[in-house]
């Protein structure tokens, strides 16, 4: 006889990758080794003859020749059950996606993969020897895969689980089945205690990110507690929750801890492997015996606030020197800067730098509309402005952006502009941490490199760039470091000084006619600074070269003037 072992409370992933084992070897029955979730339990109250069921107690243990585990790999998760898997001659074979549990089930027979539903990996065989499936099957599969998957929203859902819940959808899974099992109500019992839980919900705030728990007491077990627990994140606006639960009359008293998470670096079933549970990083459980869940749950908290990183800063994400105007620039000039430079927005700055306004492009639209091209900038512009602080944390200013729906903000030091946070440096790093990586190798995505030059560069190359720097500003010009030199920078090793052959530097200035010959201005007061250094100018490019020797080497210093692209 063979079997395949769904785990306690059956969920749909479990019970679907079971299903689909009974296609690849017919004959195979399908063994509930301990209860099912209640959504799962009503499906199967309609569903239960389409499906090779059989009871526990109806198993001929002598008989047994194959046992086929799916969906958890620890042996207490099949209750009585278990003992079946230590029938001498037995083959064992294992299906999961869990892949940071310890598994303690005896077979070197294993299947286990990163993706979001264990029943996926026995699509893709079925897939593979191009097996017709029956609706049924095909739909408890499909609902595998949406339940564990969160219809493909969650971070753990990959390109292989959207393959395998198309190819069911072709072998005709019925999607008002999955509609309704996906998104089952909440029992009476369920809308009681979520308001209860509601009422008591502790919140505390760490980097920015919301930290939730709460203590329910109920008489007896509550099955799909796991649902309410989403259901109460989402309610709370929780980035990260713990539910406990007590229950019973026995002492010590049983506690289950159910925990979901959507902070990044936080890792769930690391925090509770050491009460005996697991899960994933983003979804973790564990019950357990306890005279003291109070103290067990705020130890889990702590722990918890421990793991959570510093998310990133303005002063890490900031783009800096900001491209500012003045407030009596017009409004037709302050169009053609932001169309040069692809800008969204400009900061507007009085004569002692201080920030006085924002320019937005909407506000440019407005002006250009009512003909004011030639009026000041400062009657159209944003002010007062809202502003951040280097060390305000990327969940303030992404909520910031969100409540008062604004694109840019001016970060704001001792009251001096020193940087700008735009939605798409926001952007850029939110896609980041899509993408899993470990906390080791996590970085900051950084848009400004001055701080590596400052620590980096070869001090004689620093004060070459600085002087280069002073007499553009000296002419209201800003100067740039591009080219191969840049890219050298940001591949240097931090440890070490950092050193170049030769600078591409471009000149650039609001006004496109007061860059007339800059590169030559430019490497004049180089050659200034530095007699001993060659000045060579090629007149049809305004390119001056300086050739200077220093520090035993030659260090050749192009100076580009770059037309405006208008
Ligand atoms: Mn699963």
């Amino acid at each position: 006889m063979d079997i395949v072992l769904c785990h306690r409370t059956a969920d749909f992933d479990t019970l679907g990758a079971a299903v689909g084992i009974t296609c690849l070897s017919p004959g195979t029955r399908i063994v509930l080794c301990g209860g099912a979730h209640p959504t799962v339990r009503d499906f199967l109250a309609l569903y239960r003859d389409q499906f090779p069921l059989i009871e526990r107690r109806s198993v001929n243990v002598k008989q047994l020749r194959s046992i086929t585990v799916v969906d958890a790999q620890q042996r207490e998760l099949f209750g009585p059950a278990a003992i079946w898997l230590d029938t001498p001659g037995i083959q064992i074979k294992i299906y999961d996606h869990h892949l940071h549990t310890v598994a303690d089930i005896n077979t070197e027979d294993r299947v286990i993969a990163a993706v979001g539903a264990t029943t996926t990996l026995i699509v893709e065989v079925l897939q593979e020897q191009a097996f017709s499936l029956p609706a049924a099957v095909a739909t408890v599969m499909a609902l595998g895969i949406h339940v564990d998957t969160g219809s493909l929203t969650y971070p753990s859902a990959t390109v292989r689980d959207a393959a395998a819940l198309t190819w069911l959808m072709a072998q005709g899974a019925n999607q008002r089945a999955i509609a309704t099992y996906t998104e089952p109500g909440f029992s009476a019992d369920l809308q009681e205690l979520l308001g209860q839980a509601l009422d008591t919900i502790q919140t505390q705030s760490i980097h920015g990110y919301t930290v939730a728990w709460v203590i329910l007491q109920t008489a007896a077990y509550v099955p799909a507690l796991s649902s309410l627990t989403s259901q109460l994140m989402l309610l709370s606006e929780s980035d990260c929750l713990l539910l406990a639960n007590v229950y019973g009359n026995a002492m010590p008293q049983r506690l289950s801890i159910i925990g979901r998470s959507r902070i990044e670096g936080v890792d769930l079933n690391t925090l509770l492997q050491p009460l005996g549970g697991g899960g994933h990083a983003r979804a973790a459980a564990a019950t357990l015996r306890t005279e003291t869940p109070e103290a067990v749950l705020m130890g889990l908290v702590d722990r918890l606030t421990q793991q959570i990183p510093l998310p990133p800063t303005a002063a890490d994400l900031m783009s800096s020197p900001v491209r500012t105007i003045r407030p009596t620039t017009s409004i037709d000039q302050a169009r053609r800067i932001l169309l040069r430079y692809g800008h969204s927005g400009l900061s507007v700055v009085d004569d002692h730098d201080q920030l006085v306004g924002i320019l937005s492009r909407r506000d440019l639209d407005i002006a250009l509309h009512h003909g004011f091209g030639h009026a000041p900038v400062k009657g159209y512009m944003t002010a007062p402005v809202r502003t951040i602080h280097p060390q305000t944390t990327l969940p303030e200013i992404e909520l910031m952006m969100v409540t008062y729906d604004i694109g840019r903000l001016p970060v704001v030091d001792q009251s001096q502009l020193v940087g700008i946070v735009t939605r798409t440096d926001i952007l850029r790093q939110l896609h980041q941490l899509k993408h899993p990586v470990s906390p080791a190798h996590r970085q900051v995505v950084r848009t400004s490199m001055q701080e590596q030059l400052r620590s980096q560069l070869l001090p004689i190359l620093q004060a070459i760039l600085s002087t280069a720097a002073a007499a553009a500003a000296t002419q209201g010009w800003q100067l740039y470091l591009v080219g191969g030199a840049v890219r050298d920078l940001l591949l240097a090793n931090p440890e070490q000084l950092f050193s170049v052959r030769e600078f591409d530097l471009v000149v650039d200035g609001v006004e496109t006619r007061t860059l007339e010959a800059a590169g030559v201005v430019l490497a004049t007061a180089l050659q200034r600074a530095y007699p001993e250094a060659q000045l060579q100018i090629y007149g049809q490019f305004q390119t001056a070269a300086t050739h200077m020797a220093c520090w035993r080497r030659i260090s050749r210093l192009f100076c580009r003037y770059c037309h405006g692209s208008q």
